[in-house]
């Protein structure tokens, strides 16, 4: 209630003055142009500061030169097949992921934090690289709803020591 009335006073006042206000349209621009490049700058350095730590690194594994630790995972109603392995933490693995019957979904999880996600289609191998960064189980979760035991599809993952 208070705010409103303070916005009505306020939309008032701009009312009674808007037409005596003299702009400077050039110093406007300026400011404008100032405040665009500013805000290019920062963001540029906030951008720049912050890449290290994106969650994707499967763009740094592909663009390394390091033979990366192939596993495949198949997907069928209603169960993950690993195949490779062992698979080792802080090592490019390459998930081979596809499917048997129906499209699947690769969700891979730390915990209770999903770590990345794959599609799984029969007929097709989905490529992703992944590099854990501790060793330990790790579970997989289907992620496309793929029929009555959809909700029951887990599987696990383990990561050893590099
Ligand atoms: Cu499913």
């Amino acid at each position: 209630m208070a705010a409103s009335a303070v916005a009505v006073i306020a939309l008032l006042i701009a009312l009674r003055y808007a037409g005596r206000l003299q702009m400077d349209e050039a110093r406007v621009a300026r400011w404008e142009a100032g405040f665009f490049l500013g805000a290019v700058a920062a963001l540029a350095v906030l951008f720049l500061a912050t890449l290290p730590w994106l969650p994707w690194n499967s763009a740094a594994a592909v663009s390394s030169n390091v033979q990366p630790v192939k596993v495949e995972v198949t997907a069928s109603q209603f169960v993950f097949k690993v195949d490779g392995g062992p698979i080792p933490s802080g090592q490019v693995i390459e998930f081979d992921a596809t499917a048997t019957d129906v499209n699947h979904g690769l969700g891979v999880y730390d915990g209770d934090r999903l770590l990345f996600q794959v599609q799984m289609m029969p007929g097709y191998v989905n490529r992703y690289f992944w590099i854990f960064d501790h060793p330990g189980t790790y579970q997989v979760k289907c992620m496309e709803f793929c029929g009555s035991g959809h909700a029951f599809m887990v599987g696990k993952i383990e990561v050893t020591g590099s």
